[in-house]
């Protein structure tokens, strides 16, 4: 039996930070970090059946054609989810009235529509871009057990080779091949750096100092068998772990807001969002 203190239920039943019942989640869901983008995402369902919330947790959950799905605003950065993913999967996998793990478990399909950066020449503001790989230069991953395919293994080494100055080691994550095949077969594909910052860690200084300021510089000039660091962002590698770890479907796709590498930022932010919000949800 799970204790109280691990697995938190507010007053009416629901979890503590994402204040959801468990018939309140669909089996496929959308993660966005801002919440304003919630809404965003259900204007297009043809009914919504659940708007519940709290802090920057706000979920919608309705109906699509024949397909019911949950949009979930996870704020900013791999230490919501955290949140988001340990609270997702025990509204599934866990029976609240006994605190024990299901007998039979569910795997969840969720797909993250997020905006990001450009680190290379060739991936233009207004891409719409899956994250086939994540690197996480954040420490989330040194709290749980991780296990490596061969191919991420490969990934993992050249990282800690490129990035030998860093004190701590990062992670590598790779997104679902069935979500892939679903919703990325017609879009440019990259792997995403992961940062646990929006300034330093993302080698930005407006006035700070920076112990790392080649962060960008060597991130896009990483190279493994042809593979380049193609954008930066701040959850899809959480994302990609916690969902191996669990054994949940995820993929990332990335709005191309910014370029890092042309120093500018995008005039029409909304329509890229857009444009990727309606692909993902026309291939669900
Ligand atoms: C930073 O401004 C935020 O924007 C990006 C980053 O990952 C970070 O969460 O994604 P979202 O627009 O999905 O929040």
């Amino acid at each position: 039996m799970i204790a109280d203190s691990e697995l938190i239920l507010n007053a009416d039943g629901s979890i503590y930070h994402l204040n959801l019942l468990p018939e309140d989640l669909a089996s496929t869901i959308i993660f966005v970090g801002d919440p304003d983008r919630v809404g965003e995402v259900s204007k297009y369902f043809d009914r919504i059946d659940v708007k519940k919330g709290k802090r920057e947790f706000i979920t919608h959950t309705g109906v699509l054609g024949h397909k019911r799905i949950s949009v979930i605003s996870t704020g900013i950065g791999t230490d919501n989810i955290d949140i988001v993913f340990n609270e997702i999967d025990a509204l599934v996998n866990i029976d609240f009235e006994t605190r024990t793990l299901k007998e039979e478990l569910t795997s969840l399909d969720i797909i993250r529509i997020g905006t990001s950066g450009s680190i290379q020449g060739d991936v233009k503001m207004g891409v719409i871009l899956a994250s086939e790989f994540a690197i996480g230069f954040d420490t989330l991953m040194q709290y749980y057990v991780k296990s490596y395919s061969a191919e991420e293994l490969v990934i993992q080494e050249a990282i800690e080779k490129t990035f030998d100055t860093l004190s701590f080691t990062p992670y590598v994550g790779r997104a679902s091949e069935k979500l892939l095949a679903r919703i990325a077969s017609d879009l440019p594909r990259g792997m995403t750096m992961t940062a646990p910052g929006f300034y330093g860690p993302q080698g930005r200084s407006v006035r700070s100092m920076n112990v790392y300021p080649d962060l960008i510089q060597r991130a896009s000039s990483f190279d493994v068998g042809g593979r380049t660091i193609t954008n930066l962002e701040m959850e899809t590698a959480g994302i990609y772990a916690l969902a191996n770890m669990f054994g949940h479907h995820a993929l990332s796709i990335n709005a191309i807001l910014a370029s890092r590498v042309n120093d500018a930022f995008a005039a029409n932010p909304k329509e890229i969002i857009d444009k990727a919000i309606r692909h993902v949800l026309e291939r669900l």
